[in-house]
């Protein structure tokens, strides 16, 4: 319960701020986007990540404030990084299932998208396994009315729990991220590695784009290149870090 109220004044008084954690195109080593990753700055300093308050804010409503918080603040943050000159970078948000009972959701996000002056095409959202699962016909809905306003789906940490094929035929998604539990132990895990090489292979058939995540050493890097997955993500490249780091990472990036 003291929790709760930490949350709900953390949210209320922007405790919170926005990570980025940057997306590389593994063959040029360009950064093409970046994926907004909230985490919760406590009074004392103490940075709290979401994993541990991400499911009390579902459980408790907060989840929708603070959502619109990641959303407003990425995109503001996309918006400046465009005015730096950074004009392709694109910005994945992360979307709890949770949201998406919120009746006017989609006018909401272009609203704030808009507000921004940021592109619709330089945003993506990425839903997780559990929103395909419950396969409610607003979800599907919902998805649809996204992408036809221009914005990307990904399906985050693929490949875990149950995900299913039949996700890619359902649904417009447009990306896949790999989930890292499969990265972790490539080139030398074999299972691992048939299994990513099979994803690939699935993307690119169906023309969906790629990411690899928890991307940690230069061995998976050279794994993935050879077989021709795009883009990646990881502490190789670079952990999230607060948008000032980033700037500074992006402007001494070659
Ligand atoms: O940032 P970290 O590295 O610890 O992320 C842990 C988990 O929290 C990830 O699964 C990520 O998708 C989720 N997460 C991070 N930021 C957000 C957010 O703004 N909204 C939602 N719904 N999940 C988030
Ligand atoms: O669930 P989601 O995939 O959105 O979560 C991203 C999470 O993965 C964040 O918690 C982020 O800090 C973490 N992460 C990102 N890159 C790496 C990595 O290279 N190694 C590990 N162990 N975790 C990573
Ligand atoms: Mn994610
Ligand atoms: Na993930």
């Amino acid at each position: 319960l003291e929790l709760v109220k930490q949350l709900r004044y953390a949210v209320e008084n922007e405790e919170l701020v926005v990570y980025y954690q940057p997306k590389v195109e593994l063959l040029s080593h360009r950064i093409v986007g970046m994926e907004a990753l909230v985490r919760w700055i406590q009074e004392d300093g103490t940075v709290v990540g979401p994993d541990k308050f991400i499911p009390i804010a579902e459980d408790t409503g907060l989840i929708i404030p603070l959502s619109e918080f990641v959303l407003k603040e990425a995109c503001k943050q996309l918006h400046h990084w465009h005015k730096l000159g950074f004009d392709d970078l694109t910005m994945a948000i992360n979307i709890s299932g949770k949201q998406l009972h919120l009746p006017h959701l989609v006018d909401d996000i272009m609203n704030t998208v808009h507000a921004a002056q940021v592109p619709a095409d330089r945003i993506e959202l990425e839903l997780t396994e559990q929103v395909f699962i419950e396969n409610i016909q607003s979800h599907t809905h919902f998805m649809h009315a996204i992408r036809e306003n221009g914005i990307s789906l990904a399906i985050d940490d693929f490949g875990v729990g149950y995900s299913s094929l039949s996700y890619l035929k359902n649904f417009p998604v447009t990306s896949l991220k790999i989930d890292r539990s499969f990265i972790n132990d490539l080139p030398d895990n074999e299972d691992d590695a048939v299994i990513v090489q099979t994803i690939i292979n699935l993307a690119k058939n169906l023309n969906i784009q790629l990411v690899a995540e928890g991307i940690e050493t230069a061995d998976q890097v050279d794994f993935l290149m050879s077989r021709e997955c795009g883009i990646g993500q990881g502490y190789l490249f670079s952990r999230p870090l607060s948008a000032e780091n980033i700037t500074e990472l992006l402007e001494n990036y070659h």
